[in-house]
């Protein structure tokens, strides 16, 4: 068989599953996962890469209504998404039913008819075997494809099957990338971003939301140690009180978690200095939207 590029977009709800899709292919935490709404809050590329095949995913944030204007940017990044894209993989919730929000990326699938789809049918650990027929028939009716795989992205169920249907569609094309390269994304995005999944696992309500984080430096040593200061910039005093926790416990614990995270993806060790700092109304400041890399 001879050698498949593509890029594909990974397009579908909030918390469906995509981003854990895409680690799963591509092998590395690329993008960030947690339950919460809007984990992922700008478009970053994940690249898996064989010697028959590169597959270059985008993963978008979602695609919902946006209140602010770092929800706003989030959306203009999931619609302009599509420029040069080679297919459309929809991701969905299997377990559930289609609802409006599914119709309305529906919509905005078809109105890119030239691309080919593929459907997946993600949560399917928590799919009921007497409504397999019944969702599956909605959901491909609804995006209009039989192209289908229903798969249990957590623990990499079907995933292979998948791939083979989007390889499928893929244009016989050489390879773009560089082989070892895995994201678009900077090592100073990625750290950033894995200090905000710890915090999203470990805070609750308004603290996800109100959270960005920033490199402030990253210093490669000759020993081989990273040493990376990050300052997580929260909207209110009482948030930076919650993130601190008792004594400092909280912020240590997210410390250490993403460190190690940091360390399997970089293959190197890293010190993680974090601070907290209170900047009211940052959502809203089009300057440090722009500083934290979530927008243009
Ligand atoms: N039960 C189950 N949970 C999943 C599956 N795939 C992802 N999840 C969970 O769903 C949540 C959202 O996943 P994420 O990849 O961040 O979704 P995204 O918002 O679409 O990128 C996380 O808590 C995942 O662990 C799956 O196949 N089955
Ligand atoms: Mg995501």
């Amino acid at each position: 068989m001879a050698h498949k590029f593509g890029h594909v977009a990974v397009v579908g709800q909030p918390n469906v599953g995509k981003s854990t899709l895409i680690n799963r292919i591509v092998g590395h935490k690329v993008s960030i996962v947690s339950s919460k709404p809007q984990t992922t809050r700008k478009r970053v590329m994940g690249i898996a890469t064989t010697d028959d095949y590169q597959i270059a995913f985008i993963d978008t944030p979602g695609i919902h209504e946006p209140h602010n204007r770092l929800q706003r940017s989030m959306v203009e990044q999931a619609r302009g998404s599509l420029d040069g894209i080679d297919l459309i993989l929809v991701v969905v919730d299997g377990a559930k039913r289609a609802d409006e929000i599914d119709e309305s990326i529906a919509k905005l699938v078809r109105t890119n008819i030239s691309i080919p789809v593929v459907l997946c049918l993600n949560k399917m650990d928590h799919l009921k075997a007497e409504h397999v027929v019944r969702n599956v028939e909605e959901y491909c009716g609804m995006f209009g494809t039989d192209e289908y795989m229903m798969t249990t992205a957590t623990k990499g169920e079907n995933v292979d099957k998948l791939l083979e249907l989007v390889l499928k569609h893929l244009p016989e094309r050489a390879p773009f990338y560089p082989a070892d390269e895995y994201t678009d994304q900077s090592s100073r995005f990625i750290a950033a971003e894995y200090v905000r999944e710890k915090i999203l696992h470990k805070t609750r309500q308004e603290v996800p939301h109100a959270t960005a984080v920033v490199v402030e430096s990253w210093e490669d040593r000759e020993d081989g140690l990273a040493m990376v200061s990050a300052t997580i910039i929260v909207d209110k005093d009482s948030q930076r009180a919650i993130l601190l926790g008792k004594h400092g416990s909280l912020i240590k614990m997210i410390g250490t978690e993403a460190r190690v995270d940091l360390e399997e993806m970089l293959g190197q060790k890293v010190f993680l200095e974090l601070h907290v700092r209170v900047q009211t109304g940052w959502r809203q400041n089009p300057r440090m939207l722009h500083e934290l890399d979530y927008e243009g």
